[in-house]
């Protein structure tokens, strides 16, 4: 009987997956919002216009209809340091920031990993980037603490029920090549979502929606905005940090947690460079394509992750009152990189490229060189201008050391 309802099971997820679209000649036709008219139809010529009358439209845009805006809460935060035995690592050092943020309804802590050079005559820039296995994931270090939190991952990465267990430790250590990092003179800062907000529909409950009275309102945050407000906190720690350049701090997101990555750097400006790796729907890919994961796919698989209004778009994408090259715009004039990988088909890497190409105008405001191509590049041909960069990397869903060394590449022409 087990048997036969995971088979009826497999078999609705294909059919329902299958009704997904890959043909590129059977995207509908659409008009992308105009990101240079304002909301009363006056034209946005200038940086000092988009920045007075468009930039907040448009950011409240996506926080009313898409990922939902933080509702007012009172809380404190602390933070406490365990420095970590690295073992014969001479290259960095390695500690634990636990970030508390407590009121007087609840308490949640979000424990961040810090890895910093060894040796650095500055503040050094960071990454800054979610996991999803837990920072013992992330890194062979035995003494990194296992978490005790929700993760997400399956056996072969030592996550049972959703729960990590020791075997899980360095199981993800690849998409976090921190020799690499701290060669290049950068340091990694790390924390699983699960602290933050637990991947799942629990009707926002847990994580920090246990320190608020109401559950959101249809305009108010889901998980992914909960997730990008938890990484705006782990910057206010790293803008405090004197052995960190604070004005230095790129955040960086692989999958949902690039979506997260993405919203994180449009709603806080104080990070300076921010990085998409394979984010797709909600992301970086262009909702209106609808090719791969659709508005209507993801809200069913993920209810939690947008706001409520974002399911009124369930099939109904052209009446977004915009679209995700408006989000790429929210980073001008920061840099963003924007990665792809070629058999990510689900996430839709030409929409991803062509987001980051249609927020040029913005850029071209400030004064900045933008993609010039409408057509994504080669595989694995990375391309930068001024403020923007992209890639598509041969191979699957991933981040790979390839994918760190374009950042790291990109990061290095900013500053
Ligand atoms: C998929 C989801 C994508 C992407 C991915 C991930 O199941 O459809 O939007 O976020 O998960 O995060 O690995």
């Amino acid at each position: 009987m087990k048997s036969f309802i995971q088979l009826f099971l497999l078999l609705s997820i294909t059919a329902s997956l299958s009704a997904q679209n890959y043909d590129e000649s059977k995207i509908p036709d659409y008009t992308l919002p105009d990101l240079l008219i304002d909301k009363n139809g006056g034209s946005v010529t200038s940086a000092d216009q988009w920045e007075q009358r468009r930039r907040d439209e448009v950011l409240s845009l996506f926080q009313q209809q898409m990922y939902g805006g933080v509702p007012d809460f009172n809380y404190e935060m602390a933070y406490q340091s365990r420095p970590l035995d690295v073992g014969r690592a001479t290259a960095y050092t390695q500690e634990e920031v636990i970030i508390s943020i407590s009121n007087d309804r609840g308490a949640i802590e979000l424990n961040m990993l810090l890895t910093l050079p060894a040796t650095s005559e500055k503040p050094v820039p960071v990454f800054l980037g979610l996991n999803f296995q837990g920072n013992q994931a992330t890194n062979s270090n035995p003494n990194i603490s296992v978490t005790d939190n929700y993760v997400i991952g399956s056996d072969q990465l030592g996550v049972i029920d959703n729960r990590a267990t020791e075997q899980s430790r360095g199981s993800r250590a690849s998409r976090w090549p921190v020799d690499l990092i701290v060669s290049e003179g950068y340091g990694l800062a790390t924390i699983n979502c699960g602290d933050i907000d637990p991947d799942f529909d629990d009707d926002f409950k847990n994580g920090i929606h246990s320190l608020l009275e109401q559950p959101p309102l249809a305009d108010q945050w889901g998980t992914i905005a909960a997730w990008a407000w938890g990484l705006s906190r782990a910057l206010d720690y790293l803008q405090e940090d004197e052995r960190i350049d604070g004005r230095k701090v790129s955040v960086i997101g692989h999958s949902r947690l690039g979506k997260a990555a993405l919203w994180a750097g449009a709603s806080d400006q104080r990070f300076a460079l921010v990085i998409s790796n394979d984010s797709g729907c909600g992301g970086a890919a262009l909702s209106r394509r609808r090719i791969g994961e659709t508005v209507k796919a993801i809200n069913t698989s993920f209810p939690h992750w947008f706001c409520k209004n974002f399911h009124l778009y369930n099939d109904k994408e052209d009446k977004l009152p915009l679209d995700q090259h408006m989000l790429m715009a929210l980073m001008a004039p920061r840099p963003v990189y924007v990665a792809s990988a070629v058999e990510d088909e689900w996430a839709d890497p030409k929409g991803e490229y062509l987001s980051l190409y249609k927020a040029g105008p913005v850029f071209r405001l400030y004064q900045f060189k933008t993609l010039s191509a409408e057509t994504p590049p080669a595989v694995d041909s990375p391309v930068a201008t001024d403020r923007q960069g992209y890639h598509i990397r041969s191979g699957g869903h991933n981040l790979t050391p390839y994918d760190w060394q374009q950042f790291i590449k990109f990061a290095g022409s900013q500053w």
